[in-house]
């Protein structure tokens, strides 16, 4: 059994730059801290969720003025997507922060004081190469040759020679304390991110430009005029915003978990730790930084027009089926590929064929051979078997993995699970039973009652809707839907005394067609 803990947990995604619409990559960071989210609440612990928007920076400022609006007006629009997205994937956060909100100005603002008061801040001229897709700095050394010799950064993205007067930040004075926090297991993950930062580290690190002067859509630098801080400083700073910063952070901080891609690691390990060090606050405790979704293993762009819409692929398949597909297909800390024939396959043999069949058909032959009563039953060493397989499946196994992030290995063993129930019903027949052996006939069926309640039970972070709709039909009430219900046995026997009937299910998970066009 999963062991209890009862501190509280505090999950956070990238804050995603409003400048477009959200493709499938934001999608795929919401829905899978939401998996996490749910999770923990469903272990017992308090539980705050934050994502947002981040809407600073020569990037925002740039597309705006491409299109003739105002940096603001084009945040407004496009944050509002974004919001949209996670409320259609049920993403349940706590706070959907933007950074363009008065009470992250004074937190951003509180938090340069206090590297200013530290004397991490002093004023210089910045000289280099900054990309403003990345919104990153980079050394001369770090560039890759593109077509035709240009200059690009390492992820790929142009950069250009930026001169200005800029306020800098002492990162080099935390080179060793970041080194060790690197080294701290469990800080960040996967360990082959690690390396990689250690490697960056141990490079020597230089100080960072910290604002700028060039335009000012940003939080100003509090008593400095013209400039304005370089974006990742506020946006960094919204993980403690969201909390109250400057004002008492009350019990959720030190975060539990950022959630970020794999792209802005060194932002999370390096720069945030060093700023929180200086302005002497406790610094997070674990980062993962996730892989990239890839569209038929291609990087979605404009210029290829395959940029997916999560929202249209939500409508076609399902909220359910899509948050179950990503989960699922991917190694979470790898890349990955998705395709609607890639969905589709999935959901259909996962989730319609093995579990929405197994509950349509159990509680069909319930509500047709028992008119729906339950009865206490006696169990035979079959039953006992396939109970003990679903149990330590749901209350150790999958509770387990997703501890660790392990998303798809714990949707495995749980699906070994369903998959043993169909077993079950093949080898025990229930169908033949009705006229040979109407009380086993019975057994049986409430055998897999019990074996669909904490399949239910232990996939709702995953599916919530649907898994919702099944514990409705179990009769599970909504306060007995926690990981721990699972080691209560006796829940059987008090629904049986309350006299519950089950009533005709309605298909959890209707058969999905593969649309012509992907045919
Ligand atoms: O980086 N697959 O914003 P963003 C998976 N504003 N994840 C992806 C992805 C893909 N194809 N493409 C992007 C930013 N992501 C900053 C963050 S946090 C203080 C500031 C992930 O809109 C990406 O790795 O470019 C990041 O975690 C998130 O989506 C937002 O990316």
């Amino acid at each position: 059994m999963a062991e209890s803990d009862t501190t509280p947990f505090y999950v956070t995604t990238a804050i995603s730059y409003p400048n477009g619409r959200p493709h499938i990559g934001h999608a795929y960071e919401a829905i899978a801290a939401d998996v996490i989210a749910r999770f923990q609440r469903l272990m017992g612990r308090r539980v705050r969720f934050q994502t947002g928007t981040d809407e600073h920076g020569l990037k925002m400022a740039r597309k705006a003025a491409e299109q003739g609006r105002t940096p603001r007006n084009l945040a407004d629009e496009m944050s509002g997507y974004f919001r949209v997205m996670c409320d259609t994937l049920n993403v349940s956060y706590d706070r959907f922060i933007r950074t363009s909100e008065p009470d992250h100005y004074r937190a951003s603002q509180a938090l340069w004081q206090a590297m200013e008061a530290a004397g991490d801040l002093y004023l210089d001229r910045y000289e280099g190469w900054y990309s403003v897709r990345d919104e990153a700095y980079y050394d001369e050394s770090e560039l890759v040759a593109g077509e035709g010799g240009a200059k690009l950064s390492p992820q790929g993205t142009p950069v250009e020679w930026t001169v200005e007067e800029s306020w800098f930040f002492r990162l080099s004075k935390y080179q060793d304390q970041l080194l060790e926090l690197l080294r701290t297991p469990g800080f960040l993950e996967p360990a082959s991110r690690r390396n990689e930062m250690i490697a960056f580290v141990e490079q020597g690190l230089h100080d960072l430009s910290v604002s700028r002067t060039s335009f000012d859509w940003g939080v100003p630098v509090p008593g400095s005029e013209g400039h304005v801080m370089y974006v990742w400083v506020d946006a960094l700073t919204n993980y403690l915003t969201g909390l109250g910063y400057p004002d008492d952070m009350g019990e959720f901080w030190p975060a539990s978990l950022h959630l970020i891609g794999k792209d802005i690691v060194r932002f999370h390990t390096i720069y945030w730790p060093a700023f929180l060090m200086s302005a002497d606050l406790p610094l997070p405790k674990r980062v993962f930084g996730h892989g990239f979704l890839l569209n038929r293993g291609q990087k979605e762009s404009k210029s290829l027009g395959n940029v997916t819409d999560p929202l249209e692929l939500a409508e076609r398949f399902g909220v359910d089926a899509l948050r179950y597909f990503l989960m699922r297909e991917v190694a979470f800390g790898q890349d990955g590929s998705y395709s609607p024939e890639a969905i589709v396959l999935r959901a259909n043999s996962e989730l319609a064929n093995a579990f929405g069949n197994l509950a349509q058909r159990t509680l069909s032959m319930i509500v047709k051979n028992m008119n729906g009563r339950l009865e206490t039953f006696e169990q035979k060493d079959a039953d006992v078997a396939l109970l003990r397989t679903v149990q330590t499946a749901c209350a150790t196994e999958l509770p387990r993995a997703f501890k660790d992030l392990s998303f798809s290995t714990g949707i495995e063993a749980w699906m070994r699970a369903v998959y043993a129930c169909n077993q079950y019903v093949d080898e025990q027949a229930p169908w033949a039973l009705k006229k040979t052996d109407p009380e086993r006939m019975k057994a049986v069926l409430q055998t897999l009652f019990v074996a669909l309640r904490d399949l239910a039970i232990a996939i709702q972070p995953v599916v919530p809707t649907k898994a919702a709709m099944l514990l409705d039909q179990l009769g599970v009430p909504g306060n007995a839907r926690g990981y721990a219900a699972l080691a209560d046995r006796d829940w059987f026997n008090r629904l049986v005394a309350s006299g519950f009937t089950v009533a005709p299910p309605t298909p959890l998970f209707p058969r999905l067609e593969l649309p012509a066009e992907d045919a």
